[in-house]
This record gives structure tokens, C-alpha cells and sequence, in this order.
């Protein structure tokens, strides 16, 4: 027999006798455990799901009926819980993905989130409004819609709104992969938000060229550039219009750190993807897991046979090893981040094509998102 087979032997009453016995010392039977822990492929229990606009921007506007980020919590940040993590991980809340939590974060005008630093790693995706800014070791980085920002493991960091309107954007930090690992560190700064110690966005000011670096830069920082403009990312994206878009994803670029060529965050890459009206990718899965957010338009995407209708504002998720198509109903710019740099520091990234059916899946159902 092999192990994780059943036989009669293992349901017998002397092994179950056996394997509670062994419960009451804090010790586990491998062969109970093999089965479910040793998958002949990736099975993970986050699931596929999408979170609709109209519900996060309404929970969040309630929530600052009740919250502000000074009164107590820090940020009024509402978290994407995955309904298959929900009440499994041992610390009791469920993220996102296996590997990565996301939100959604509002600020007021004239509102403060005091500065603190941590051991993960964050970036910011913006999604609505303008105004506020983030001070990162002292940089002031004032956001627009469509900036993507990093703030890397141990930075302080703080927000702050100058602006006249609510701003809204996507949070994404490793926060489970570092709290399984024990690795856990947070830091209150003494006082409520850090002072300017730099002129204000200095990296994306340095880093105007895009192709050429600061020579003071050869040897990299971890943060050369902070804020990436999204005028820079979507003249960017033009230029790809002249070439065969990417049979998978259309016309993707990847933030990366401009000093090393490496992604912008350590341990999460972060994409941007344009998908022209009526494009229908072709299927494909891989060991890394996204979280999206729909920048502009609409469309959906077939995981695991399922579709899931999209537009401007909603979140999902494509689990590790899904099998995932898109379709742009309309000109469509999608952000996603993942657990890529992870997945290829375990040696773990695999992808694979969908052959059959001309690389695409047949649809079974329908997702149906709950709405507000
Ligand atoms: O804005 O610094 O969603 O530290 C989670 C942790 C946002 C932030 C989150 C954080 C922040």
C-alpha cells in the first residue's frame, strides 16, 4: 500500500483507536495527514471570488460614519476576506490569497493616518480621488488615480489628505506569509505623522528618464522610486500597442525596481494589463495567485469554468493553480498583484496552457456576487 491510500486496515478500529490516542500528547498520525497535506498538485483553499464596487465603496463610506483612522485603528481600511480562508487560519481571519491580504482604504479630506512601520511589505494601487498624500521616510508622495506605490518592509509610512474629496485605493501587503513565519514586527512612530525631511515625490522626480537611473543610484536602494506615475505606466503601455499583445494577459508591463530590474516590492509583483475591447485571451494557469482590481472598464473572466462578470471599481481573485481566461467587453485596464517573487524564491512558479478547445475553457456557471 502507499502511503495516503485507504485500505481496510486503516479504517479499522485499532488505527482509529490508535490515532486518538496519540491526539492527547499533541502528537499526529502522518498517515492520517498525507492526504490532505501532500497534493499531487497545488489545491489551495483560497478560492475564486469577486468583490463588487458598489458594496466596498458603500461599506467604506458607512465606515466613516464610525471610524477615523486618528479616533482609533490607524487606517479605515476594509480587508478582502477569501470565503475559503474564512475562519480556517489558525489566527482567526481570513486574507485574501494563501499569501497576501488586500483592501480597500478611504481618507477624508483633512483627515490623518499617523505614521508606523512594520515588517511587511505594502504597496498602493489608486484607484479614486486625489489630494492626499503618503509620507514615506520622509518623503512627501502626493497620489493621483492610477499611481501604484510601494512601501517596502520597515519604511515609516503615514497618510495624510490635503485634497477636497474622499480618496479611495487598494492596499496589498504580505501580511500572511509574514505573520505564518513568525516574522511579525510593528512600530507606532512617536509622534502622530513623520515630518518632511526630502522635497516632496523626490523619486519620481529623480526618475523622470524611465530608462536611465541616477548615477548615485548604481548601488540600489530598495526604494529608488516610490511612487509610479500613471501617465508614465500608460505611455508605457501605448508602446506595446504597436506589437503582439501577450496571448494570456494583452498588453501587460510590471513595476519593477528601476535600480535592479527586480519587482518593486520584494516579495509581490504588481502588473498593469490593458485588454482592448473584444480581446479573449487565451487560458492559462500557473502557481502564483492574483488579486485584481479593475482600473477601467469592463469584461469578465473565466476561473476554473466559472465566470465572473467585471467592471471599473470590483476586486477578485484567481487562485493559485486556476485555470483563468479574460474578456474586455469594453477598452479594459486591469492591476493585479501576486505572489510571483515568492512562488520563484521557493523555486515553486509553474505554468501551463490550456490545450484542448483552442486554448479556452467551456463555461459551467456563473458567479453571482453578493451585492450591497
Ligand atoms: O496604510 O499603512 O491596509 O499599514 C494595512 C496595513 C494599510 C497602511 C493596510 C497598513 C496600511
Amino acid at each position: 500500500m502507499r502511503m495516503g491510500e485507504t485500505t481496510e486496515f486503516m479504517q479499522s478500529q485499532i488505527v482509529k483507536d490508535f490515532n486518538r490516542d496519540l491526539e492527547q500528547y499533541h502528537l499526529g498520525p502522518l498517515w492520517e495527514a498525507i492526504p490532505a497535506i501532500m497534493n499531487h498538485e497545488p489545491k489551495p483553499q483560497a478560492e475564486a471570488y469577486l468583490w463588487k464596487w458598489d458594496l466596498i465603496y458603500k461599506k467604506l463610506m458607512e465606515s466613516a460614519e464610525i471610524f477615523t483612522p486618528e479616533r482609533g485603528g490607524e487606517r479605515r481600511a476594509i480587508y478582502f476576506q477569501n470565503p475559503g480562508l474564512t475562519y480556517r487560519q489558525p489566527w482567526g481571519w481570513a486574507s485574501t490569497t494563501q499569501t497576501l491580504y488586500a483592501a480597500a482604504q478611504l481618507i477624508l479630506p483633512g483627515e490623518k493616518a499617523p505614521s508606523h512601520r512594520h515588517s511587511q511589505g505594502a504597496l498602493r494601487f489608486i484607484t479614486n480621488g486625489e489630494g492626499a498624500y503618503t509620507i514615506v521616510e520622509g518623503e512627501r508622495i502626493f497620489m493621483e488615480e492610477g499611481d501604484f506605490l510601494i512601501t517596502p518592509a520597515g519604511l515609516w509610512h503615514g497618510h495624510a489628505h490635503v485634497g477636497d474629496k474622499p480618496m479611495i485605493w487598494m492596499d496589498a501587503l504580505d501580511i500572511p506569509v509574514i505573520y505564518s513565519m513568525g516574522g511579525t514586527f510593528f512600530e507606532p512612530y512617536p509622534d502622530q505623522l513623520q515630518q518632511p525631511k526630502k522635497p516632496d515625490n523626490f523619486t519620481s522626480r529623480r526618475y523622470q528618464g524611465g530608462m536611465v537611473r541616477p548615477i548615485s543610484d548604481r548601488y540600489a536602494s530598495v526604494a529608488p522610486l516610490a511612487d509610479y506615475k500613471w501617465s508614465q505606466t500608460v505611455k508605457a503601455i501605448d508602446g506595446l500597442s504597436a506589437f503582439e499583445p501577450d496571448p494570456y494577459d494583452g498588453y501587460a508591463v510590471e513595476y519593477i525596481n528601476p535600480s535592479t530590474g527586480e519587482t518593486a516590492n520584494a516579495t509581490i509583483a504588481s502588473w498593469m494589463q490593458k485588454l482592448p475591447k473584444g480581446f479573449h485571451t487565451k487560458a492559462h494557469r500557473h502557481t502564483h495567485a492574483s488579486i485584481y482590481n479593475v482600473f477601467r472598464g469592463s469584461g469578465y473572466s473565466i476561473i476554473n469554468g466559472v465566470r465572473f462578470d467585471w467592471s471599473k471599481g470590483d476586486y477578485f481573485v484567481i487562485p493559485n493553480w486556476a485555470w483563468h481566461e479574460h474578456v474586455a467587453l469594453e477598452d479594459s485596464f486591469l492591476f493585479s498583484c501576486s505572489d510571483l517573487p515568492i512562488m520563484e524564491k521557493f523555486n515553486l512558479e509553474k505554468s501551463q496552457a490550456l490545450e484542448e478547445n483552442n486554448g479556452h475553457q467551456t463555461v459551467k456557471g456563473e458567479f453571482k456576487p453578493v451585492l450591497a
